[in-house]
Formats: C-alpha cells, sequence, structure tokens
C-alpha cells in the first residue's frame, strides 16, 4: 500500500527529495478535524506541504495552524497583525508603522527564528494577494544536503555548534543588520544563542543540517573558531547546501497554503526583488519549536 493511500490523502511530490501538493482537500474546521493526523504526517514526510485554492479567514487559518503546535508571534511587533497578534502580517507594499525594509521580510535563506533558544517549529502562509509571477518562495532540504556529504565530513561537521543572533553583524551600517532596527526591548529579548550544526528532528528522529548565512541567516559564526576559517566554513556549507538538487521553488497562486517544517529546511522570499506595483500580502504563522538536538 503507497503511504498515499494509508494516509487517505493524495500528496504529489514536487522536487526531488521533499515537498508535497495535496489536491483534493477543502479546508474548513470539520475537515481539519477528520484530517489532522493525516496532514501531520503529510507535513513531516514532505518538509514543505502545499495546498491550493484555500480561500479562507484568519480564525480557520488559526485552525490550521493549531495542527502544528502552538503559535509562537513574531518578536519585530510591527510585524504582528494589529487585531490578532498570533498572525504576522506579510506584505512587499509600505505600511504604516513598519521600517522600509519589512517589505523584504524574509529575502535571504534562512530558518525561522534560529536565534531563539527555541527556534520555530513550522511556519506557513496563505497568499491572501500575489501577483501572477514573482514572489515565489525557496525551500532547501537540510535532510538531503546532510545525507549528501561523505561520512567522515558528516563526523566532524556533528562536533560543531554555531552561534546565531537575529541579524548580528560587525557592520552596524549592512543593510541587511535589522539587528539595528529593534527596539531595546526586542533587542534585549534576543541574545546570542549557540546551536548544534547538525540537529536531530525530534519526530522523525532525521538529521539536518542547521546552518544558514551569516547576517540574513542570523548566523554569527562556528563556536571556538577563528573568525576567517568559520566564515570560510559556513560559505562553503551554504554554497552546498543551496546546490539546485536541495531546492524546491514555489510559485504562488492566489489563496496557497503553504506549510514548512523549520527544523530540517531553510527558505528564502524573494521579495526583495519584485517590482513594487506587483503586490503581495500574505498572512503567516508560526509555532513554537523545542531547543534544537544535537545528532
Ligand atoms: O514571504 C516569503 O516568501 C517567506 C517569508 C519568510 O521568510 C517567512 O514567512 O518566514
Ligand atoms: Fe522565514
Amino acid at each position: 500500500m503507497t503511504w498515499a493511500a494509508e494516509n487517505n490523502l493524495t500528496v504529489r511530490r514536487l522536487a526531488p527529495s521533499f515537498a508535497g501538493e495535496i489536491s483534493d482537500l477543502d479546508l474548513s474546521e470539520e475537515v481539519l478535524g477528520r484530517h489532522a493526523g493525516a496532514i501531520r504526517r503529510a507535513f513531516l514526510d514532505n518538509k514543505v506541504l502545499v495546498l491550493r485554492g484555500q480561500e479562507i479567514g484568519p480564525a480557520l487559518f488559526s485552525a490550521f495552524g493549531s495542527l502544528f503546535g502552538d503559535p509562537d508571534p513574531h518578536h519585530v511587533i510591527a510585524m504582528r497583525h494589529p487585531e490578532a497578534p498570533n498572525l504576522t502580517i506579510l506584505s512587499n507594499q509600505d505600511e504604516p508603522g513598519r521600517k522600509p525594509q519589512a517589505k523584504y521580510f524574509g529575502s535571504g535563506w534562512h530558518s525561522d527564528y534560529s536565534y531563539k533558544a527555541a527556534p520555530a517549529a513550522a511556519t506557513m502562509l496563505l497568499a491572501a494577494e500575489v501577483p501572477e509571477e514573482g514572489g515565489d518562495t525557496l525551500f532547501a532540504d537540510m535532510e538531503a544536503a546532510f545525507a549528501e556529504l561523505p561520512e567522515a565530513r558528516q563526523a566532524e561537521l556533528r562536533r560543531l555548534r554555531v552561534r546565531h543572533q537575529y541579524r548580528w553583524s560587525p557592520d552596524r551600517s549592512d543593510p541587511w543588520a535589522r539587528w539595528t532596527f529593534l527596539s531595546e526591548s526586542e533587542r534585549a529579548a534576543t541574545p546570542e544563542v549557540v546551536h548544534p550544526l547538525v540537529r536531530r528532528h525530534p519526530a522523525t528522529g532525521n538529521e539536518s543540517l542547521m546552518i544558514g548565512p551569516r547576517v540574513i541567516g542570523s548566523v554569527i559564526g562556528i563556536e571556538g573558531m577563528d573568525e576567517a576559517q568559520s566564515d570560510a566554513l559556513i560559505d562553503d556549507l551554504m554554497r552546498h547546501a543551496v546546490e539546485e538538487r536541495f531546492i524546491y521553488r514555489h510559485r504562488y497562486r492566489p489563496w496557497d497554503v503553504v506549510v514548512w517544517d523549520n527544523r530540517c529546511t531553510l527558505h528564502c522570499a524573494t521579495t526583495d526583488t519584485l517590482a513594487a506595483d506587483k503586490v503581495r500580502r500574505m498572512l503567516r504563522i508560526t509555532t513554537r519549536g523545542q531547543p534544537p538536538i544535537a545528532a
């Protein structure tokens, strides 16, 4: 019996090693109740799950979000939905009360909240308004990237730990060093944290690389390594991690729901290259994870 049949859901694979699309489900309270287990299993198996054409409101989107854990509101308060703080509103337009950089939220490879002691588990977007073309999200499979490394290299990497801090940069004028636009209290709430470079997924037990680029990916460096050596290793790992063979590019249609597992993937928005007259608005939910488990 195939996996899809067992779970009573049809899932179409979108990229060689990961990402799946469920095509025969219209979200409603009743459907969520009936298929909760199958949706969660499909999420763990595919790491990125796409549901097309879900014209739903914030309440049902929140109910969908609760399948994946408790909401973890964004630490940059201006990103939150003014009436529903568990929801984030993403917009590539100038919005009142927001710094202009907020338009490019998530542009650059990262895993959500990697700069927290307990990084995010799942993140999901509901595509309320998307252009015909552009504004894609890229995903990279960090289990496949780790699995494809030689064994000796894997063993070396398992011993290393990585220092993370929200958009930390030695250059305070770096436009990607968002660190500088945090309020005092937001900054105090996001001190440096250290995570294993190779983590074990709490639900599947699979190993994956937990890495990101410096600054944009909120990575400072490898613990205990001198800066040049650390920078070289991070750049090398990132080149490998986002090779084409590990990537799924999601092209949005209106009312797509896309949910991804931050515990084994990286993602990258492309709104920094989207023309300003192409409007893109998303609702977003992120769920609370636990401190990464060293492999
Ligand atoms: O807008 C996107 O494509 C992704 C933004 C992002 O990084 C996020 O929502 O965590
Ligand atoms: Fe993100």
